[in-house]
């Protein structure tokens, strides 16, 4: 048992479990006295005005502590080893995202999507099937079989009946901090719900024509399930962000990771969409929501681009062509058209003639391969 830090510790250090307007709940690191295991914390006015965000998940040292009111405010906040970016959770080791199977429909677009940011985190990714209940088996599997082609190893679950309950229990009850994320309505309170029965956590029925879900979970919230390990139940949301960089996109599609670990492509900036001496050019299941991705992210680049100079805006990363994208090539390697090299010779044959130097051979060929 830890120690009592006594009435008069006014510190003390903990972990964010909820973030709701402009105050935390801290999970104490040793209980206060009187057994106080948590307290509601402000932010000192300091860590506001730096710019520095608190995310549940958060690693914090508490001032100010007024034990029998159950207050504190937060003083600073721990560096952080990982973090998802929406829903917003820190120190994350694990990222769950949960689609239904029915009410609502998958939708393979907007669960790429999720998939997306989730391995923006950098940590690992796992995929839960909600509502297997609703589906016939052949066609579970015929959805986990699809996913297992993009990378993942589904899990099918059905809070009703209870498949797929207790793999799940496993894969949340290792160590860390474990994030459920996905659209409204496709079951990921109610999971937690049958895991742990004593959250009582709030469930809303779904509605409407698409069956969406009517956002019933408002904030992030983190649970143990087991010893050392947490879980984020998150209010659902349905259309995830896509990275700034359309460069980055390519590695946060782990089949598209693995095709490009052995290989490289002809160009180092190639954006993989059938480019000379592309090395993933053979088509894949997730191809056509890459490229939409990819539009998407090059549409937000214009878009910032219009917004003018004094908006960080740098010029776009990629140019039309036809149907495709392809990347904007630096003006240094970009090859002259034949009427201005004619009109280049032109004025260099001048210029010889009349005894200066011709400049530079001009740079023609693309960048060679990296390593
Ligand atoms: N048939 C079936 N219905 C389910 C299952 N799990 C959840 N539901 C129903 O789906 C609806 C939405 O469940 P929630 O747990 O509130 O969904 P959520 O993902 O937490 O939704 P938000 O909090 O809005 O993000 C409720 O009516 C549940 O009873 C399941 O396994 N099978
Ligand atoms: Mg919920
Ligand atoms: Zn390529």
């Amino acid at each position: 048992m830890a120690a009592d830090p006594g009435p008069q510790a006014r510190t003390a250090s903990g972990l964010v479990v909820a973030l709701q307007a402009n105050y935390c709940r801290v999970e104490l690191d040793q209980p206060g006295p009187a057994g106080r295991q948590r307290l509601l914390c402000t932010r000192r006015t300091r860590l506001a005005k730096g710019g520095q965000s608190i995310c549940t998940g958060d690693r914090v040292r508490l001032e100010g502590i007024d034990w029998p009111a159950g207050r504190g405010a937060v003083a600073a906040v721990q560096p952080r080893s990982s973090l998802l970016v929406r829903p917003a959770v820190a120190n994350v080791s694990r990222v769950v995202v949960v689609v239904a199977l029915a009410e609502p429909l998958p939708d393979p677009l907007q669960l790429t999507r999720f998939l997306l940011t989730a391995e923006a985190s950098g940590q690992a990714v796992e995929l839960v099937f909600s509502k297997a209940d609703l589906l016939p088996a052949p066609e579970v599997e015929a959805w986990c079989e699809r996913v297992r082609g993009w990378g993942y190893d589904p899990l099918a679950v059905s809070e009703r009946s209870g498949l797929g309950l207790e793999p799940l229990r496993r894969r949340l009850s290792r160590a860390g901090i474990a994030v459920l994320c996905g659209p409204s309505g496709v079951g990921k309170s109610s999971l937690l719900n049958r895991l742990s029965p004593a959250l009582e956590l709030r469930v809303g029925a779904v509605s409407g024509r698409l069956q969406r879900g009517r956002h019933t979970t408002r904030h992030v919230e983190l649970f143990a399930l087991a010893p050392g390990a947490l879980v984020a139940d998150t209010p659902g949301f349905n259309r995830p962000e896509l990275p700034a960089d359309p460069a980055v996109l390519a590695g946060l599609f782990p089949e598209m990771r693995q095709r490009l670990s052995g290989a490289r492509c002809r160009f180092s900036n190639c954006l993989h969409q059938g480019e000379p001496g592309c090395a993933a050019a053979d088509p894949w299941d997730r191809q056509s929501h890459y490229q939409h991705c990819l539009e998407q992210i090059q549409a937000q680049l214009s878009r910032q681009q219009q917004a003018g100079p004094g908006e960080g805006s740098d010029p776009p990363v990629l140019k039309r062509r036809g149907h495709r994208l392809e990347p904007r090539l630096d003006p240094r390697l970009r090859q002259p058209s034949r009427r201005s090299r004619r009109q280049r010779l032109g004025r260099e044959s001048s210029a010889e003639q009349a005894g200066a130097g011709p400049e530079g051979p001009p740079r023609l060929s693309p960048r060679p391969p990296e390593g």
